[in-house]
């Protein structure tokens, strides 16, 4: 295969902005195979699999800054772990190859294959712990919403900034008992509140295409590696979002610490998680709001991905159709 040559500095060129495509649809083609089976470890699995090895043929001297986990509990894909032909420019990855493998395990709607680029050095190396968020989309000034605000005031505000009542705002949750007081409150001034299992990731950017999924605010505590893709995919579209990260023991502060993180109480916006160019792709693994999930037929499987580049802020939807798929790709077939 000829190789593409990209000469160091030209951070981001346009051109892997359609190989990252290639990386989020492999992954989500084997995760879709071990789709509605009931078997979370197996989907996750066959996605990370796919994803490192299609990561790996990129021109890209690629460090995986938000991956599987830390280098003694992630075989792969951990933090840490070089990936790319070190032939390009150097980049910070994020990937989730399986966000939401309970809704893939479960054939429920919204599990995406996931992954951003940033220039070197450029991505929070946030630990997996929780994070606090609220995101809305674009279009509104600095500040309309606050991480610290009161939920109430929040909506209020944020219904005010777009000249409906606060019974006109949706706001999307992640169904878990610590958002009891948090969806009571939201609902308390009048708010609808659509409820996620998972998958927050492409919960926060419905945030910012309402016509197409009626969402106007993300609020909760969800996982602070989501949290960096989102922020990726929002520093392309446009949109704002605040972030804390939960570091409510010693043991959690230290390892913060470790990645850098001087400041434990530190409010992280989209441009502090992400201070770089940026790509970010996914594509849908189970049919969801945002994209369809993985077809597999006979002959072709179909694909659905959108992909997005901040230097430009452009969005593409791609509609893929896979022929030989597997004869390119028989590593990736289920066993
Ligand atoms: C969210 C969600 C993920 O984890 O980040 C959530 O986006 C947070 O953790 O899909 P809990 O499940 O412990 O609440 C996931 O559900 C799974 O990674």
């Amino acid at each position: 295969m000829k190789s593409i040559t990209i000469q160091p500095g030209q951070a981001l060129e346009r051109i892997l902005s359609l190989e990252i495509v290639r990386v989020t649809e492999r992954a989500a083609v084997a995760a879709a195979r071990v789709r509605g089976r009931g078997e979370e470890k197996a989907a996750d699995q066959a996605a990370v699999d796919a994803m490192r090895r299609e990561l790996n043929k990129l021109p890209i001297d690629g460090t995986i800054v938000i991956g599987e986990g830390e280098r003694d509990e992630a075989p792969m894909l951990f933090i840490g772990e070089q990936v790319g032909g070190k032939n390009g420019p150097t980049v910070d990855i994020a990937v989730d190859p399986l966000e939401g493998t309970t809704l893939c395990a479960k054939d429920m709607p919204g599990s995406i294959a996931t992954m951003a680029m940033a220039e070197g050095g450029t991505l929070l190396n946030a630990p997996d712990v929780y994070m606090e968020k609220i995101a809305v989309g674009p279009g509104y000034k600095a500040d309309v919403v606050a991480l610290d605000a009161s939920p109430e005031d929040n909506i209020r505000s944020l219904a005010k900034a777009k000249g409906v009542k606060p019974s006109e705002i949706n706001a999307l949750i992640l169904d878990r008992p610590r958002h009891e007081a948090l969806i009571a409150a939201v609902r308390n001034v009048g708010a609808s509140v659509r409820l996620i299992t998972d998958g927050d990731v492409a919960g926060v950017i419905h945030t910012a295409d309402y016509k197409n999924t009626g969402i106007d605010i993300y609020m909760g505590v969800g996982g602070a590696p989501e949290g960096v893709l989102a922020a990726a995919a929002l520093r392309c579209i446009g949109g704002q979002m605040q972030c804390r990260l939960v570091l409510d023991t010693d043991e959690k502060r230290n390892r913060a610490a470790k990645m850098g993180v001087s400041d434990p109480r530190k409010i992280y916006l989209v441009e502090d998680m992400v201070r770089g160019d940026c790509l970010f792709a996914a594509t849908g693994v189970t049919d969801g709001a945002l994209l369809r999930g993985v077809r597999i037929e006979k002959d072709v499987i179909y694909t659905e991905t959108v992909v997005m580049r901040s230097v430009t802020g452009t969005v593409r939807w791609i509609r893929a159709e896979h022929r030989q798929f597997d004869k390119f790709h028989p590593t990736d077939t289920a066993k």
